[in-house]
């Protein structure tokens, strides 16, 4: 592993846990202050904990054979002097293999029996119901047990061939060896589905997750990788042999899999030492191995720096053996590089843009919060000052004053009650637009009509009318937001003007982001329909599959937006209602103070001085505020 690519996540992820730090102290800051804002209390505690978990996902994509698993232990795994993941011709990974660290669980090796392919439930629900998963515990101490437990991940098993079609396993126009009909009537297919490996490998345990897979079959015979593994892993590396070239599987892995998703992605050219010829000079093979990467880079349509070429097997073994000439002829070094340099940071930036965006918006509010409160406090104090020695007269006036000032207040507020009921009454009614009866609803009406028709003409027909209704929801929701937010704002008006309460900051509800999701979902669902091996053949399995994976992929993303509405209604609502009540409980604090110095001038002191103490805090928590705002900016 070298030493960039070691020293760059584990400076992400010292980064990462220092602004989860600096978000804690604020949101126990914020607690401080009078528990004004719980809302965003929790909110920061759920983002403090996201980033504590946060992990780098990468992806290696590929069809089988191209050296995905060689790749990762030369990448990842040579400082253990030997493969740790087994890759070898016909015994390489069967099945996709996810590689991580999880410290609540110890050191072990996950599969996911293929059989489960019977089932409804989604790869992502599997995940959390570990008995479906067969446990083999990892010994790091051991490399020897090591390797022999991740053996499995190659294992095979003969089955009936009416079943492995059944399972999308197998299928007749397969002409290789592996899958040939047997005369007892069998095929050999994977022993497993998904894998999770859990190992406390350095870069793992600083965040790092990667993902192996197999090559083309599984990807189609998998849709929720398509749908959604593949396109949330952070980047993807896609490989190709110099052996084989670009094939028209290769290509139809690169246009499904890689190329149309957003995430980063870069094409290595493996194998390149198949082209080392001990006839031919240094630069002949350099002139060779630059044809080939440009040849890549044409046919991918990608910049010729998105391509790299090494040596995989050549990589491990130099790295084993300290061969120094070797690793450097492989092209590893330029990949690590890569790795280290770009896609570290590029996750980095991202995260750490989003949540700065939302972290600061929050702290430049608490400033003003806590500069209004600075300032009323130092006015109550500035009129004492001024009434002290003053004759009785005087201070009636001013208590005069202010009970004028509190019953307007007061007026003020009782009406804004109104405007609260009925704004609780339509946030009750936009988070019913988005409640699980309502999903429950749209799903079953998508159900009941594709039972009619698994075709694949009924399932775009099915995922339009389901994504069509799910963004109209959102529409409606987001529009009702702003139509809250307006009233909301127009009611406060009046206290900002009226009595100096605070400008009013409050977020829209942007639910864009999922109905984004859910349009990509749908153009999904029209690329595997026009497919042409989903359109040949009536594959109901496959078709009820896909829609299965597709509900609940949009399951997800609409309670993912319930809750970005539940947390709007809040963070816009409850803040301006606990300001008003909070101004409130000031003007009745600052009343009594003056009627218990009319009953007794010599409280009045005691006042100031409880005013002092106030101010005093007040500073303090404005130092506090600046130098978390300074962590955070750091
Ligand atoms: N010559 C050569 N063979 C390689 C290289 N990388 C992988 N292989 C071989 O290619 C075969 C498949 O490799 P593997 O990593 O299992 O491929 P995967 O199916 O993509 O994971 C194995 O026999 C490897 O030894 C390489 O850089 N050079
Ligand atoms: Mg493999």
């Amino acid at each position: 592993m070298s030493i960039h690519l070691e020293k760059e996540v584990a400076d992400y992820s010292e980064r990462r846990l220092k602004l989860a730090t600096a978000i804690t102290e604020y949101a126990d800051w914020l607690d401080r202050q009078h528990g004004i804002d719980v809302e965003r209390t929790l909110r920061l505690a759920d983002t403090a904990a996201s980033l504590r978990q946060d992990r780098l996902v990468v992806a290696f994509v590929a069809e089988f054979s191209r050296g995905k698993t060689e790749l990762i232990n030369a990448l990842f795994f040579a400082d253990h002097g030997q493969r740790l993941l087994p890759s070898d011709v016909g015994r390489t990974t069967m099945c996709p293999t996810e590689l991580g660290f999880d410290p609540d669980e110890t050191p072990s090796l996950c599969l996911l029996p293929i059989e489960t392919r019977r089932r409804e439930e989604s790869l992502a629900r599997l995940k959390r119901m570990p008995i479906e998963w067969c446990r083999v515990p990892l010994d790091p101490e051991d490399p020897r047990q090591l390797q022999e437990s991740l053996k499995k991940l190659t294992e095979t098993r003969p089955m009936p061939a009416v079943e492995a079609i059944e399972l999308g396993l197998w299928q007749g126009e397969d002409d290789n060896a592996r899958h040939a009909l047997r005369p007892d009537g069998t095929v050999e297919v994977p022993a497993w589905r998904y894998a999770m490996v859990n190992y406390p490998h350095p870069l793992l345990q600083a965040g790092l997750t990667i993902l192996d897979t197999p090559g083309l079959n599984a990807l189609g015979i998998e849709p929720e990788l398509t749908l959604s593994v593949i396109p949330s892993a952070h980047a993807v590396v896609f490989l190709l042999g110099t052996d084989t070239g670009v094939t028209r599987s290769d290509l139809e892995i690169w246009q499904k899999h890689v190329h149309r998703h957003a995430n980063y992605h870069v094409a290595v050219l493996n194998k390149i030492d198949m082209l080392w010829d001990e006839l031919r000079n240094d630069a002949e093979v350099r002139a060779t191995i630059e044809r080939q990467a440009e040849e890549t880079a044409r046919v991918l349509k990608l910049p010729r720096a998105s391509v790299f070429s090494v040596s995989a097997q050549k990589a491990l073994a130099a790295k084993v053996r300290g061969d120094e000439a070797l690793r450097l002829r492989s092209g590893i070094d330029a990949l690590e590089y890569l790795l280290a340099h770009q896609i570290v940071p590029a996750r980095r930036d991202m995260l750490f843009h989003s949540i700065g965006r939302d972290v600061n918006a929050m702290i430049e509010e608490s400033r003003i919060d806590l500069s209004a409160r600075l300032k009323r406090t130092s006015d109550e104090l500035i009129q004492l000052t001024q009434l002290s020695g003053k004759n009785r007269e005087l201070i009636e006036q001013t208590r005069a004053e202010l009970l004028r000032e509190k019953e307007a207040y007061d007026a003020a507020a009782q009406q804004f009650r109104v405007t609260r009921k009925n704004l609780h009454a339509r946030g009750k009614e936009l988070l019913g637009e988005l409640s699980e009866e309502t999903l429950d609803a749209i799903l079953n009406d998508g159900r009941t009509s594709m039972e009619g028709s698994w075709t694949t003409h009924g399932l775009t027909h099915g995922i339009r009318t389901l994504s069509a209704q799910m963004s109209a929801r959102l529409h409606y929701a987001s529009a009702q937001a702003n139509q809250m937010l307006d009233v909301l704002e127009q009611a406060y008006a009046h206290f900002h003007r009226q009595h100096r309460l605070p400008k009013m900051q409050a977020p829209r509800l942007d639910l864009g982001a999922y109905r984004n999701r859910l349009e990509a979902l749908a153009v999904e669902t029209e690329a595997f329909c026009r497919d042409p091996a989903n359109l040949m053949l009536e594959k109901r399995f496959m078709i009820r599959r896909f829609y299965a994976g597709l509900a609940e992929e949009a399951r997800k993303t609409f309670l993912l937006a319930r809750t970005e509405a539940e947390r709007w209604l809040r963070i816009a609502l409850d803040p301006v209602m606990t300001r008003i009540r909070e101004h409130k409980h000031y003007l009745d604090t600052r009343l009594s103070a003056l009627q218990r110095i009319l009953e007794n001038m010599g409280t009045l002191h005691n006042r100031m001085a409880q005013l002092k103490q106030q101010i005093e805090r007040l500073r303090r928590d404005k130092v506090e505020l600046e130098r978390i705002a300074g962590a955070l900016a750091a």
